[in-house]
C-alpha cells in the first residue's frame, strides 16, 4: 500500500481556506491528513508553511489586502493548533516525548512572525523536546528572566525581518552570557543563515525539520559561536539610530518631493488595496524600515542586508504603481546627511548601484 501523502489538490484546497478565510475546513482538512497517516510534520511543513508564503506573495504583489493576509494567517494558526492536537490524539508522540530535554522558543524584539516559531515548537514537541515558547517580539530584559527562572538547555531565537539583527545579536549575547546556547532561524538570518554565525549564534536550521536534526546531532549543546560583529559598525548603527527621528523627517520630505502622488490621504484610491496610494502610516512605516535596514546592514556590515530590502522595497512601491526610481532619491538623500560616517555611505553606494543596475535591466515582459 502507497505511503499516504499531501496531494496537489490537498495544496488547492488548503490555498482555497486560506482565501475564504474559512477556519472550520482548513481544520478539517490538515487533521483528516493526520488521521489518515500523513506525519503532522509533513502536514506543518509541506502543507502550512508554504501556503503561508504563497500569502505572502500575494500580499506583496498588492493582489490581497492586509486584511485578507491577516484573515489566512489566523486560519494557518488554527490549522497549526488542530493537527498537534490530533497527532497528541493519535499517539503518534515519539516514546518517552517531552525527555529529550528544554528548549526556550522566542521570537527576537521587534518580531511579530509569530507562526514560523509556532510551527518551530510544535515540531520540536513532535520531537520530543520539551519546549516552552515565549512568542512574538520578547525583549531580551524578559528572555533573560525566563532563562533564569526556567533553565533551558538551549534557546532557539527566530528572526524573520533582516532588520531585526541588531535586537536578535541582544538576545544571542544575554543568552550565552548566562551560560545558555542558541539556535536560530527565521529568515531574517539571511541565506545559509550567515548572520546567524555573524552574530555569535551556536546553532542555525533553516527550517523546523533542520533545528530537530542539529539539536539531535549536537546534544547537548554548547558555546562554540563567535560574534563577527565589529565595534566600530556598532558604533555607526547607533548613530544612525539616534538620529533616526530627523533622518525619517528629512527622507519624508524627499519623499514627498520626488513622488507626489504616492502619498494619498484616504488610502486605496481604487478601494481595491491594491495600484493605490500610501496613507500616511503606510509611508512613515515604508520609510522606517528602510532606515533601519540601513542600520542592520551597517551593523552586520554586509550589503546584501540594504540590497535585499531594496529589492523588495521596488516590488513593494512598483505594485502600488509608484515610480521605484525614487529610492535612488532616497538614497541620495540620506547619503547627504550621513557623510560623517563612512559605513553608512558604503552601504548606500551598494544600494544605489544595485538600484540602478535594476532601473536599467530591461523590464520582463507582462
Ligand atoms: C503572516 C505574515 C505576517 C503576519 C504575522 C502573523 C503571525 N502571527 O505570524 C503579520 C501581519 C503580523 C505580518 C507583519 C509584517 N510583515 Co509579514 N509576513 C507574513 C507572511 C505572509 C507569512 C509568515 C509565515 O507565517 N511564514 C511561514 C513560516 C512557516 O515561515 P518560515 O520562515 O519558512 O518558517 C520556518 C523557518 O524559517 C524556520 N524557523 C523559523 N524560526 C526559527 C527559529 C529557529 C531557532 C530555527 C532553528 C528555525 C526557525 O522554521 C520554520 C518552520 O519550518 C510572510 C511571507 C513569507 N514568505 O513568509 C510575510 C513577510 C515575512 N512579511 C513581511 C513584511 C514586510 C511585514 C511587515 C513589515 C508589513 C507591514 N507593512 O507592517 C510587518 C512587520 C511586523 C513585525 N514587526 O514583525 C515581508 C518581509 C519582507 C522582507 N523585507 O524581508 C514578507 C516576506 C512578505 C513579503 N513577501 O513581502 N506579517
Amino acid at each position: 500500500m502507497s505511503e499516504p501523502r499531501i496531494t496537489e489538490a490537498a495544496r488547492a484546497r488548503f490555498d482555497a481556506c486560506l482565501a475564504d478565510a474559512d477556519e472550520d475546513a482548513a481544520v478539517e482538512l490538515t487533521v483528516d491528513l493526520v488521521t489518515s497517516g500523513v506525519s503532522a510534520e509533513d502536514v506543518l511543513l509541506r502543507l502550512v508553511a508554504p501556503a503561508q508564503v504563497r500569502v505572502g506573495e500575494r500580499w506583496e504583489s498588492g493582489e490581497w489586502t492586509v486584511a485578507q493576509e491577516h484573515a489566512a494567517t489566523h486560519v494557518s494558526r488554527k490549522a497549526v493548533d488542530g493537527v498537534t492536537s490530533a497527532a497528541r490524539g493519535t499517539a503518534r508522540l515519539p516514546d518517552g516525548a517531552g525527555s529529550r530535554g528544554h528548549v526556550l522558543v522566542a521570537c527576537s524584539d521587534g518580531e511579530w512572525h509569530v507562526l514560523p516559531s509556532q510551527i518551530l515548537t510544535e515540531v520540536l514537541r513532535l520531537h520530543g523536546f520539551d519546549v516552552r515558547s515565549l512568542g512574538g517580539s520578547v525583549s531580551p530584559h524578559g528572555m533573560l528572566s525566563d532563562v533564569h527562572q526556567n533553565g533551558p538547555d538551549v534557546v532557539a531565537v527566530s528572526c524573520t525581518l533582516p532588520w531585526n539583527l541588531p535586537l536578535a545579536h541582544r538576545q544571542i549575547e544575554i543568552c550565552r552570557s548566562a551560560g545558555v546556547p542558541v539556535i536560530t532561524g527565521g529568515a531574517g538570518f539571511g541565506p545559509e543563515g550567515t548572520w546567524a554565525y555573524a552574530l555569535g549564534a551556536d546553532l542555525y536550521a533553516a527550517d523546523a525539520r533542520g533545528a530537530v536534526d542539529a539539536l539531535t546531532r549536537h546534544w547537548p549543546p554548547v558555546l562554540r559561536g563567535e560574534s563577527s560583529v565589529e565595534a566600530d559598525a556598532v558604533e555607526a548603527y547607533a548613530m544612525l539610530v539616534r538620529q533616526r527621528p530627523g533622518l525619517l523627517e528629512h527622507l519624508t520630505a524627499a519623499l514627498r518631493d520626488a513622488a507626489p502622488g504616492l502619498r494619498g490621504s484616504s488610502g486605496t484610491a481604487d478601494g481595491t488595496g491594491s495600484g493605490s496610494a500610501m496613507e500616511h502610516e503606510e509611508s512613515t512605516g515604508f520609510l522606517g524600515r528602510l532606515l533601519d535596514s540601513l542600520a542592520a546592514a551597517v551593523y552586520v556590515d554586509d550589503e546584501r542586508v540594504f540590497t535585499r530590502h531594496l529589492a523588495f522595497a521596488r516590488t513593494y512601491l512598483t505594485t502600488r504603481s509608484a515610480d521605484s526610481r525614487c529610492l535612488i532619491v532616497m538614497a541620495d538623500a540620506l547619503a547627504d546627511r550621513l557623510d560623517e560616517s563612512p559605513r553608512a555611505l558604503d552601504q548606500l553606494s551598494a544600494g544605489r548601484r544595485f538600484l540602478v543596475e535594476q532601473e536599467d535591466a530591461p523590464r520582463r515582459p507582462g
